[in-house]
């Protein structure tokens, strides 16, 4: 309960909502006008907003740890200043879908318990490990674009915190992926042994990006409700189509291959065709049995056992601060 919403399981259900309201709200949204935190909205949409920014803000937070590991072994002082700034950005992206989420009534120390205690879901993709330099590559070119193409998509939607939020994280989102460009252009352009990591990182990291995109519609259970509300503005199967169009070009651009044999474009439809990436295995991540879910989680309750006398001094009446001088 967050407010006056009793959060419901279960498909759309406006049946507690005055039909009135509910008629003048879906007028505005299909208007294409945005709904502002005071602004009345259905239960079921502002439950739904909740589900999927902490998902969100969640996986910025966990997001920033596969990459943060390197940061003390990136290949030189430029790329070490690079990295640190982009887990930097990582955490900051965190924070404001977090106050975003908030302004829908969810206190920000619920969705970290939530989170701590393994109820709330974020990407599958995090729950990876990067082995080599050419996985943090990957992550920062191929997992940053998938991002922004949904997050460009979404920042359009109906929700104004959520897209306000949306449209700057884009912003340096768009930086990370010109820098995890560079790096898979260097690794795919250097010597052989650097060609072959960066072709062993694809590898690894292509099925979980096919997940990242969600299921297929005929599977996802909230896409019809979130296009309907404009929460989101494109399904999963066209996401993951338009990172095909842009992207698949440009990784062969690069000499190296899809593992997926039955991936091909048909060229009358334009539509493009893949072998199943193991939709079992994205169950399992999603749901804490990734190769990494336990050691994710456990960075973060142990910064949230560290942090805690932080906290705590910040509720404290704040003291003069007495400087050796005054
Ligand atoms: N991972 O009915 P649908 C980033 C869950 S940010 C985990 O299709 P929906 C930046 C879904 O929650 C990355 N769970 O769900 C970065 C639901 O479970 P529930 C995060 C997933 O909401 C880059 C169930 O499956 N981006 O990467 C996933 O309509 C580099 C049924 O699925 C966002 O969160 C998944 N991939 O569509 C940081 C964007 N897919 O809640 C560091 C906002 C689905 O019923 C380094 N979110 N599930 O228990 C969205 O756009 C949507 O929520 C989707 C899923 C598209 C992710």
């Amino acid at each position: 309960m967050y407010g006056s919403l009793t959060i419901v399981e279960g498909t759309i259900d406006t049946s507690q909502d005055d039909p009135v309201l509910l008629a003048e709200f879906e007028d505005k949204i299909a208007r294409g006008e945005k709904i502002e935190p005071k602004d009345w909205m259905p239960a079921e949409y502002r439950k739904q907003l909740i589900r999927m920014i902490e998902q969100h803000a969640h996986s910025e937070i966990i997001g920033a740890l596969p990459e943060g590991t390197w940061i003390t072994r990136a290949p030189g002082f430029r790329r070490k200043i690079a990295l640190m700034a982009k887990v930097q950005d990582e955490v900051g992206h965190a924070q404001l879908l977090y106050s975003a989420a908030e302004t829908l009534g969810k206190p920000r120390e619920d969705m970290i318990a939530d989170l701590i205690s393994g109820k709330s879901k974020y990407s599958n993709v995090f729950n990876y490990p990067a082995f080599t330099w050419a996985d943090t590559a990957v992550i920062a070119w191929l997992i940053d674009a998938s991002a922004i193409i949904n997050q460009v998509t979404n920042s359009k939607g109906s929700y104004a915190p959520y897209c306000r939020a949306l449209e700057r994280i884009c912003m340096e989102e768009s930086f990370h992926l010109k820098y995890g460009y560079d790096n898979v252009v260097t690794l795919a352009t250097g010597t052989a042994q650097q060609r072959e990591m960066v072709q062993a990182a694809l590898n690894r990291w292509w099925r979980p990006i096919m997940h990242f995109f969600g299921p297929p519609d005929k599977m996802s259970q909230h896409t019809e409700k979130l296009v309907r509300w404009k929460i989101k503005m494109a399904t999963n199967d066209e996401m993951r189509q338009q990172f095909f169009n842009q992207y698949v070009p440009k990784i062969w651009e690069l000499g190296l291959t899809i593992p997926d044999t039955e991936l091909k474009k048909d060229p009358l439809t334009g539509e493009w065709a893949f072998g199943d990436p193991d939709w079992a295995e994205f169950k399992r991540v999603i749901n804490g049995d990734g190769p990494c879910n336990a050691e994710r989680l456990a960075v973060r309750r142990t910064a949230e056992e560290r942090g805690k006398w932080v906290r705590e001094a910040l509720q404290k009446p704040s003291h003069k601060y007495v400087t050796p001088l005054s």
